[in-house]
């Protein structure tokens, strides 16, 4: 009876508003009054069960704030509503001639408030940068309600802390985004696909050395598979097939450049590849000659996640490594596992990011064990970071000690207390509870 009488009186207080930022904050005043956890959800693509109640807690999921609230030609700033999926957003610029600085795999159900609270990088970060750089402003509610208004269109402005940044990445543990402003950039018209195999993988990492000094400024993307990836897309993903002729390549690499004049984009490209090719940098490799060929690439790579989910039992890590050393930590893997388990390795090179991904028919203790905590430790000694762009969620809050030095996670405790005091928003995940007093 007392639940029901809650629920009543919660709706009485939604019927009387009109704006949305005005509802969350009734939802969020009445749950902390009574102490009910919530979980804010966007599209619940997250990777590592951010957007999941643990037990209870109340789903504060804001896909129908979906509007565009402007959009300036001039800058490029686009403010609009936190459950704008980045794909409507996508096209949205696209028809004015602009683009999202950020793109991934799961562009078509994430919504912008998501990227935004998981800091999401993606596909395009190594060109335009993170969202701490693009996001110039965002709109929260706080655990009581209180609707902090940071939403500011200025890329300067050293007014004092720059509060949104707490919320870029905070993973839903600090309020609720409700609005974003954004920086996007203009639309180029000339973008190349390359896609090219390497003999191993001292030639990826010299490749990428090379594409950043001779391709410089049209870089837009530099993406690897290992042979393991490719052959898990080509036996899951539906009507993938190798562009490349069948031959035994160990490594797969994308690159993609974006400019404004085709013929010296081409040139660039074209003169970097034959410098690759004669410097046996690359092994094979095409470019794209049209944009269904250009998808069709992308696709292996984009469509990697998906192939591991139809494979079986899957356990993923994002991690952030030195570039020179990152493969090493797949090899030994590898040995590690022996038969027990496929590892494959992917992801966006460019940034030093590595998916690191053990493939399974069913999960198991045995292979857990071999796995954890070899891997943490692993990066943790290698000064990496053991969630380079999913965040820590629920899956790997427990594990931020390998990555952060204790005062500094004491001191995120301290702001969590500070700003939800009753501990209501998005309980169990990004701190290990054991440190939040
Ligand atoms: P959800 O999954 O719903 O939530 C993620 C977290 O944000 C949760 O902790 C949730 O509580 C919080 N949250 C959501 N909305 C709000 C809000 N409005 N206010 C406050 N907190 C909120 N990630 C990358 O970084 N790079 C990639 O390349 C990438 N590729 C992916 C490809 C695939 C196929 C899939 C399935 C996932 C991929 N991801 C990637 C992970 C995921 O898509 C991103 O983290 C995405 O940004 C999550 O957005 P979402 O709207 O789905 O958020
Ligand atoms: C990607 O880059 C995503 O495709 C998902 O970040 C990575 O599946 C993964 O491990
Ligand atoms: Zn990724």
């Amino acid at each position: 009876m007392l639940s029901r009488m809650k629920t009543l009186s919660c709706l009485q207080i939604l019927t009387g508003c009109t704006n949305t930022e005005a509802r969350v904050s009734s939802i969020l005043k009445y749950c902390n009054s009574r102490c009910l956890a919530v979980v804010p959800q966007g599209g619940n693509t997250g990777l590592v069960g951010g957007s999941v109640p643990v037990f209870d807690e109340v789903i504060i999921n804001v896909s129908s704030m979906n509007n565009v609230i402007s959009f300036d030609k001039v800058s490029g700033i686009l403010v609009c509503e936190a459950g704008c999926i980045l794909e409507n957003l996508i096209s949205f610029l696209d028809n004015r001639g602009f683009i999202m600085p950020l793109d991934l795999g799961a562009k078509g159900s994430c919504q912008i408030g998501g990227n935004v609270s998981t800091n999401a990088g993606g596909l395009r970060l190594l060109r335009y940068g993170s969202l701490h750089g693009n996001v110039l402003g965002l709109e929260a509610v706080l655990a009581n309600g209180e609707v902090l208004d940071m939403l500011g269109t200025l890329r300067k402005d050293n007014t004092g802390y720059d509060l949104k940044h707490l919320f870029i990445g905070s993973e839903g543990s600090l309020g609720i985004v409700t609005k974003v402003s954004i920086l996007t950039p203009p639309k180029l018209s000339s973008v190349n696909v390359a896609f090219l195999a390497c003999k191993d993988y001292f030639s990826c990492q010299k490749l990428l050395l090379e594409a950043k000094r001779k391709l410089g400024e049209i870089l837009s993307a530099f993406e690897f598979l290992d042979e393991q990836s490719m052959a898990l897309a080509l036996s899951h993903l539906e009507g993938v097939r190798n562009p490349l002729p069948p031959s035994l390549h160990n490594f797969y690499v994308l690159i993609e450049t974006t400019g404004s004049n085709e013929s010296y984009d081409r040139e660039k490209l074209e003169a970097f590849l034959l410098s690759a090719m004669e410097g046996g940098l690359i092994s094979d490799g095409i470019v794209a000659q049209d944009i269904q060929q250009a998808s069709s690439v992308w696709h292996i790579r984009e469509g990697l996640p998906e192939a591991l989910i139809k494979a079986g039992a899957n356990y993923k890590y994002d991690l952030s490594l030195p570039v020179e050393k990152l493969y090493n930590l797949v090899e030994e893997m590898r040995t590690r596992l022996e038969n027990l388990a496929t590892v494959v390795a992917y992801g966006h090179l460019g940034d030093g990011n590595l998916h690191l991904n053990i493939s399974a028919p069913q999960y198991d203790d045995a292979i857990l064990a071999q796995i954890e905590p070899f891997v943490y430790e692993w990066t943790s000694k290698n000064r990496g970071s053991i969630s380079a762009e999913h965040g820590l969620g629920l899956m790997k809050a427990n594990k931020i000690l390998y990555s952060k030095s204790p005062a500094a996670v004491n001191l995120m405790a301290s702001i969590k207390k500070l700003l939800d005091p009753n501990g209501i928003v998005n309980p169990y995940k990004v701190l290990p509870q054991s440190m939040i007093h």
